[in-house]
């Protein structure tokens, strides 16, 4: 598969570089970034060409498939160049910035009657939440009745916006837990209080969201951008018959010098590595039809945008909110 990248970003550039180095089955073709000297050197870097727009990057007969690490809110203009040039891509998440464009790219993609996009939720991938998931459902600890989530950044990559952290950052915790329990939610909350020492006025950070799933699991998380200390993301589910704690594959305990003690890294490439690297071998094998559709699918990502909808109303209008579960498209059947 020849790849054409849109956006050359830290995330971008892991992409790229994960497509040219370490994946199998695919080549670097294109790279378009704002900044045209970053697309440059990353291109120059991979053996590919630094093209003049995104649009370009889509044409170009040099490449088969996209992945779209543009900012969020040229997502859905991305994905609706793909989707008409008929491309498949890997966008990454969230699926747009606001329901209604996500609205616009799943009717897009509905319209076209086939699936072209796998949405960047890498979370799915990560040796962790996969171990979870399978030991949720092996049935040992019995039905999960509770999901504890805590996402904390060391900064606002972004700058601290709360809507922001919401759909850009708690989108994963939302689609996470989704999958793990493979049901929707009916119902969000959100609390806010003490705001930490790096929030500036008018924004709220740490955040408490709560979701109710339609069969009454409850999903709580923890959304905190301004933590400080480093980057760290933990998953515990509370079922009728024990409880599952995700272990941290990444960290190695360090003992020495009378104290004992762990690396934590600063940002999610770290933390995330092995997840974004599996997720592009799956999207590579699942587009060069050796395996089938693999990832979050744009369902995944619109009933994530639905959720997160509820979420920022539920905070803004300070009261719970319920939340209407919409018909799946049949292409998202399977
Ligand atoms: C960022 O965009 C990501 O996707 C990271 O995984 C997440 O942890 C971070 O909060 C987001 O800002």
């Amino acid at each position: 598969m020849r790849v054409g990248v849109i956006g050359a970003g830290n995330i971008g550039t892991a992409h790229a570089v994960s497509l040219a180095r370490e994946v199998s089955g695919s080549t670097v073709t294109a790279v378009f970034d704002v900044a045209g000297e970053r697309a440059q050197a990353v291109a120059a870097d991979l053996g590919a060409r630094s093209l003049p727009s995104a649009q370009a990057v889509i044409e170009d007969e040099s490449v088969d498939a996209v992945v779209i690490a543009s900012p969020d809110d040229l997502h859905a203009e991305h994905a609706l160049a793909c989707l008409a040039a008929g491309k498949p891509m890997m966008l990454e998440k969230p699926l747009a910035s606001t329901l209604e464009d996500a609205q616009r790219v799943m009717d897009a993609e509905v319209a076209r009657g086939e699936r072209l996009i796998m949405l960047g939720f890498m979370r799915r991938f990560d040796p962790g939440y996969v171990a979870l998931k399978a030991s949720l459902a092996s049935g040992d600890v019995g039905e999960a009745l509770v999901v504890h989530n805590i996402h904390r950044n060391a900064y606002a990559a972004y700058g601290l916006d709360t809507t922001l952290s919401i759909n850009n950052s708690a989108v994963h915790e939302v689609d996470i837990s989704r999958w793990l329990l493979d049901e929707d939610y009916a119902w969000v909350q959100v609390l806010s209080g003490k705001p930490g020492p790096d929030v500036p006025d008018g924004q709220q950070d740490p955040l408490l969201i709560t979701f109710r799933t339609t069969s009454g699991v409850m999903v709580t998380i923890e959304m905190f951008m301004t933590a400080r200390y480093g980057y760290e993301v933990r998953c515990s589910v509370v079922a009728g018959n024990g409880i599952l704690d995700m272990d941290d594959g990444t960290f190695v305990t360090r003992t020495s010098q009378g104290s004992r003690g762990q690396d934590i890294p600063e940002l999610w490439l770290g933390r995330f590595g092995e997840a974004y690297r599996a997720e592009m071998q799956a999207w590579i094998d699942g587009i060069r039809g050796l395996t089938g559709p693999a990832g979050a699918s744009t369902w995944d990502g619109f009933m994530a945008a639905v959720s997160c909808r509820a979420a920022v109303d539920a905070l803004n209008r300070g009261k719970a909110v319920e939340i209407d579960v919409p018909n799946r498209p049949a292409i998202y059947s399977t």
